[in-house]
């Protein structure tokens, strides 16, 4: 029964969200056409980036969106998403904790596992959950729960999609009411379902209490586009008074991009009605919504994911960003400075074990003799073994907090006691979160060894760090066909 792989199911709903972001938010289209000029301008002058991403299949879906941001009230909320993205081939990697920046949530991101899934459509849902614990305010805890008690953010016939799929998969035609049901979730909706006084009162506590609370639903906030030169579209941003913000999240502009740089335009206030005590409705506004860029680099290691955040950290320290990003040059050249100190070449990455690669054999060295005894540095200096940077999937949460924090104004500054609590946020969701790290070393170490066994060369000695490999590793024990 199961006619509709997740893949296309995923790549059927990110296409209908985005036909729907793009009619609902006109500052998101307007990105849209920048970000597909600046792209273009780049191919232009990079054939050989256009040559890749051509080799690649890359170049025809350059414009489809990467990811999508929302936010739910509940655990039931959480547990039902789980169980709706899963259809997708979407499932919850990594933890969160945005309590780091004063943001009372906790996060995961749903994507697709896996190197096929990827290709096909990387496309990820940064999903967030409302912790009312970090809000210290009783009676806006109290007001938060009662009005999240009251909504079903699924549709009745989601619902029962979704059991369905559980009991016995779906038809073509199931398949693609499902995913119109799903997309219905993030619908923007701009009647609010409180009074214009619960929301200034949840505002007031903190700008993303009324954000979610408010609603009828977790509506998408932003959705995001990948840059081919990050740093160039964020400058046509700028110069086309789209109010990016301030600075490109993430690491400096470098030879070998590692992780995940990102900026976004900022969200504007928006008109919403608020149903008032009694009955009547009134004209307010709120903002939510905006849009985003993005480009990846390498999956750090945890020793490369450690020395990252040190000079981040320390960039920080030493040039605090203003709030209205006045010193946004001063902290981009600390920044440039401070990241001097993490090597940018793919060779040195490697041996000093500080990211990730995908390991394959050169096809014209397929079943020759082996080398005896071959070591790893042999057998990559003679391009007998490639070895390629993994990229980065997912999210960093210092950005991640300074996305959050450009779109909620000078309220978003509030001190939280920083608390993370994965614990809970897995018993929420229903089901503990993928370790990200352990994917990408599974990643390389499944692919070194499959290249390792297709060379003849002993698979056990493998496992031995790159930094040990200028020994011999052994020849092959068993010869290969
Ligand atoms: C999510 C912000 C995080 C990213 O790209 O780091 C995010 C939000 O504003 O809800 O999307
Ligand atoms: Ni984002």
């Amino acid at each position: 029964m199961n006619d509709a792989s997740a893949d296309s199911i995923r790549t059927m709903f990110a296409s209908a969200v985005s036909d729907m972001y793009q009619a609902e938010a006109p500052q998101y289209r307007a990105m849209q056409a920048l970000v597909a000029e600046v792209n273009r301008q780049t191919l232009a002058g990079e054939p050989q980036l256009k040559r890749r991403l051509t080799e690649n299949n890359e170049l025809e879906r350059l414009d489809v969106e990467r990811h999508g941001a929302i936010r739910v009230g509940t655990a039931e909320e959480l547990s039902m998403l789980r169980r709706l993205f899963a259809i997708m081939g979407m499932a919850p990697v990594g933890y969160y904790d945005l309590s780091i920046a004063g943001i009372p949530v906790h996060s995961t991101a749903f994507r697709p596992i896996g190197e096929s899934a990827l290709r096909a459509n990387p496309f990820r849902i940064f999903t967030s959950l409302l912790r009312l614990d970090l809000i210290a305010d009783a009676q806006a805890r109290e007001i938060a729960a009662k009005v999240l008690a009251q909504r079903d953010i699924f549709t009745p016939r989601c619902r029962t999609l979704i059991d369905l799929f559980e009991r016995r998969g779906f038809d073509d035609g199931e398949a693609r009411e499902f995913v119109l049901e799903a997309a219905k979730i993030f619908r923007w909706n701009g009647q609010a379902t409180v009074s214009s006084a619960v929301y200034r009162t949840l505002h007031a506590t903190h700008p993303l209490l009324a954000d979610i609370v408010c609603f009828k639903g977790p509506h998408i906030n932003h959705l995001t586009l990948h840059a081919l030169d990050i740093d160039a579209a964020h400058s046509a941003m700028a110069a086309r008074g789209m109010y990016p913000k301030a600075i490109v999240e993430g690491p400096p502009r470098r030879r070998c991009p590692i992780l995940l740089r990102q900026t976004s335009f900022k969200a504007r206030p928006e008109p919403v009605e608020f149903i008032e005590e009694d009955g009547r409705r009134v004209t307010g506004a709120h903002a939510a919504r905006f849009g985003e860029i993005e480009q990846r680099g390498a999956a750090l290691t945890a020793k490369g994911r450690a020395l990252y955040d040190r000079l981040l950290a320390e960039a920080q320290a030493a040039v605090p960003l203003a709030t209205d990003g006045a010193n946004a040059l001063a902290f981009n050249e600390e920044l440039a400075r401070r990241f001097a100190a993490f090597p940018d070449d793919d060779e040195t990455l490697r041996r000093e074990e500080l990211s990730y690669f995908h390991y394959s054999v050169d096809p014209s060295a397929r079943g020759s003799e082996p080398m005896s005894p071959p070591s790893l540095d042999d057998l990559l200096r003679t391009g007998t073994l490639r070895a390629e940077p993994i990229v980065y999937e997912d999210f960093l949460p210092v950005s991640a907090a300074g996305i959050f924090r450009s779109n909620l104004g000078e309220q978003g500054e509030e001190e939280l006691v920083e608390r993370a609590d994965r614990r809970a946020f897995e018993a929420a969701l229903g089901a503990p979160v993928f370790n990200e790290l352990a994917l990408y070393e599974e990643a390389e170490t499944h692919s070194l060894g499959a290249s390792l066994q297709a060379l003849g060369v002993d698979r056990a000695a493998s496992v031995q760090p790159p930094k040990t490999g200028a020994a011999p590793i052994g020849a092959a024990e068993t010869s290969h066909n």
